[in-house]
Parts: C-alpha cells; sequence; structure tokens
C-alpha cells in the first residue's frame, strides 16, 4: 500500500476565499484548494509555501494548520492507498494569484462556495475550519471517486505542532 503526504492551502481576505481549478492530473476539473505532495527533506510548511508558489505564484507569510486529513482512496480496489493532508488558511502572502499549468485560481464569496464542484469530502470540513475549529478526519473513496465513509473529530491542537 503506497501512503504518501500532501498540502493542501486556500488563502482568505475579508468574506472570500481562494480556490483554484486543477488543470490535469489527480482530481482534475475540481475546484479545490492549492497543494501537492511533500517532497525529501521538506517539513510540511516548506511543501505548503513551495507548492503554492509553484502553482498560483504566491508566497504564503501568515498560515495555520487546520485540520488532518486521513484521504483513503481506491477502496474498492486490491490495493487502496493514503494521502495524508496537513490544511491550511492563509491570511498574508507575497504577490498575486496566477494561473498556471496546473491551476486556475478564483475568488468565491465564503458563503456561496461551489461544493458539487470541489471533493464530496469538502462539505464536511472546510465549513467547520471556516469557522475556527481544528479537524481530524478520514475520508474513504471509491475508485470512482465517490465518498463511501466519513469520520471527523474536533480537536485542540495537532501532535506534530
Ligand atoms: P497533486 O496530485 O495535485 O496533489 N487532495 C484532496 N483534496 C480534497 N479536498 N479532497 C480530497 O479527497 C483530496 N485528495 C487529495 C491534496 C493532490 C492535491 O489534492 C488534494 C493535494 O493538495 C480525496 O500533487
Amino acid at each position: 500500500m503506497k501512503d504518501r503526504k500532501y498540502t493542501l492551502t486556500f488563502l482568505l481576505r475579508d468574506d472570500q476565499i481562494l480556490l483554484a481549478m486543477k488543470k490535469r492530473g489527480f482530481g482534475a476539473d475540481k475546484w479545490n484548494g492549492v497543494g501537492g505532495k511533500l517532497e525529501e527533506g521538506e517539513t510540511m510548511e516548506q511543501a505548503m509555501v513551495r507548492e503554492c508558489q509553484e502553482e498560483i505564484g504566491v508566497t504564503p507569510k501568515a498560515y495555520s494548520k487546520v485540520a488532518f486529513h486521513d484521504f483513503i482512496l481506491g477502496a474498492d480496489t486490491a490495493e487502496p492507498w493514503h494521502q495524508w493532508v496537513d490544511a491550511y488558511l492563509v491570511t498574508e502572502w507575497e504577490g498575486e494569484p496566477v494561473e498556471t499549468e496546473e491551476m486556475a485560481p478564483q475568488w468565491f464569496k465564503i458563503d456561496a462556495i461551489p461544493y458539487e464542484k470541489m471533493w464530496d469530502d469538502d462539505i464536511h470540513w472546510l465549513p467547520l475550519v471556516l469557522e475556527g475549529k481544528l479537524l481530524e478526519t478520514s475520508f474513504t473513496f471509491d475508485s470512482d471517486d465517490h465518498m463511501m465513509d466519513k469520520v471527523a473529530q474536533e480537536v485542540t491542537e495537532f501532535n506534530d505542532k
């Protein structure tokens, strides 16, 4: 079973959240935060900053981790795999979001987040972290990317902090 660590990051300004349309690869044609795989020798925070630079041209300056997700993918196959994802909210950054080969960013009102065009899990946790909660979750998906199971628990802090 292959397991990998990933980051997932949302910028916030006033009553808006920055989502990005994934243009290719895993999760293509969905709105999501910005992120990707931890590289060798990096901390999660370094990976979070690098992914924002690579995917939307922005350097996060003030941020906090708001969720740890255990995404179990392909649970109906012989080889399910995990993405362990640290999710961050960013309130200060350098640069302006730009479209890249990977992602096309767009600001949305927080009360008009297009959950129907996002991963099935998002509606179960993104509203809660936007209210200031910290969460540890596990979401299980089949090979068609449909959610089969969900567990979400509020925590007061993360063990790796
Ligand atoms: P790349 O393959 O682009 O990294 N990701 C998910 N995000 C949400 N909201 N729900 C999921 O449910 C997800 N599974 C993965 C983590 C993949 C990016 O997609 C996120 C990374 O930011 C299954 O390098």
